[in-house]
């Protein structure tokens, strides 16, 4: 099926503390990611970068949090264009770090509650990012967009969420760094986690065909978000947070090839990409090409690339 890709640039850096991730768009256009989409015959529409709606300074009780007032501009900026997009065709989010994921879900979570279909949402990262205003230690709001999405509470700084995804649609994949308050709010949640130990054990095929099934049980609409850390970093160096024991070239293409052949998912996130940390654009073109997977690219008879 071709598709029509609508790319959103989100150059956000406030929800962590490192510098960087705002030349993460640009260096997905750099590695020719509408080009590598393009090329596997989708249509690609690239709407250019978003900037975050102004607002004054917001003190929170935490005093750890920072940047509030920044991530909630952008939320409602990234929410917006999300909504439109994806009435339109299938968004893809290049981050930016992982706080853009609060407004590019809450805007696929509005349109499919006007569609009247459930959402879904995969989520591939070492981290859990299910901490609260509250509960953070860090104050990077980075480490908070599951527990929006799922409708925890004290987001009120923030739109309500629109229609809040349900514990059972939600998935983790390889998940290998959880704080203890994250960890505390999880276990009696129904939230599906694959950590590296069931990877290890199972293998990432099974838990995610799993998950897959369910997506098409319910006739779901389905929102990827993948971070850069979900890989290890020998591969993928380009990440302020570096966990190793990530998963591999071939897992993570294996995850992208069983995604494309379900036809079931309908947006994207590529977030903490720092392209200052990056060893000669190697994590971008590594994303680049796993995205190609996502969108229809086999890996072992693709043509030869010509750089
Ligand atoms: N859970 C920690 C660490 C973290 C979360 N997401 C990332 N790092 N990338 C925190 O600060 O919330
Ligand atoms: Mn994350
Ligand atoms: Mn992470």
């Amino acid at each position: 099926m071709t598709q029509k890709v609508i790319l959103i640039g989100a150059p956000v850096d406030t929800g962590q503390k490192r510098a960087g991730c705002l030349m993460g768009p640009a260096a997905y256009r750099v590695a020719g990611l509408a080009e590598a989409i393009s090329g596997l015959g989708h249509q690609v529409i690239d709407r250019g970068d978003v900037a975050p709606v102004a607002h004054e300074p917001m003190p929170h009780p935490n005093p750890a949090v920072h940047h509030l007032a920044e991530t909630v501009g952008w939320t409602e900026a990234l929410s917006q264009a999300g909504q439109a997009a994806a009435a339109e065709g299938f968004p893809i989010f290049l981050g930016g770090d992982h706080s853009l994921s609060l407004g590019s879900v809450a805007g696929v979570a509005a349109h499919a509650e006007s569609v009247g279909r459930p959402l879904f949402l995969l989520w591939l990262d070492a981290h859990t990012d299910f901490h609260t205003l509250q509960s953070t230690q860090s104050g990077n709001l980075h480490g908070t967009p599951v527990a929006y999405i799922a409708g925890r509470p004290g987001f009120d700084a923030f739109p309500p969420f629109p229609a809040p995804v349900a514990h059972h649609r939600i998935c983790m994949l390889g998940i290998r760094s959880v704080d203890d308050a994250e960890e505390a709010a999880l276990i009696p949640a129904e939230i599906e986690i694959a950590d590296m130990r069931v990877l290890d054990e199972r293998g990432i095929g099974a838990p995610l065909r799993e998950f897959l099934a369910k997506v098409r049980a319910e006739n779901g609409l389905l929102h990827v978000s993948l971070d850069v850390d979900f890989l290890d970093p020998s591969i993928a160096p380009a990440v302020g947070t570096t966990v190793p024991g990530g998963t591999t070239f071939r897992e993570a293409h294996l995850v992208m090839e069983l995604l494309h052949e379900s036809g079931l998912v309908s947006s994207l996130d590529l977030v903490e990409l720092n392209p200052f940390l990056d060893e000669r654009g190697r994590t971008a073109e590594l994303m680049v090409d796993l995205v190609a997977s996502l969108m229809g690219r086999k890996v072992f008879d693709r043509p030869t690339r010509m750089h």
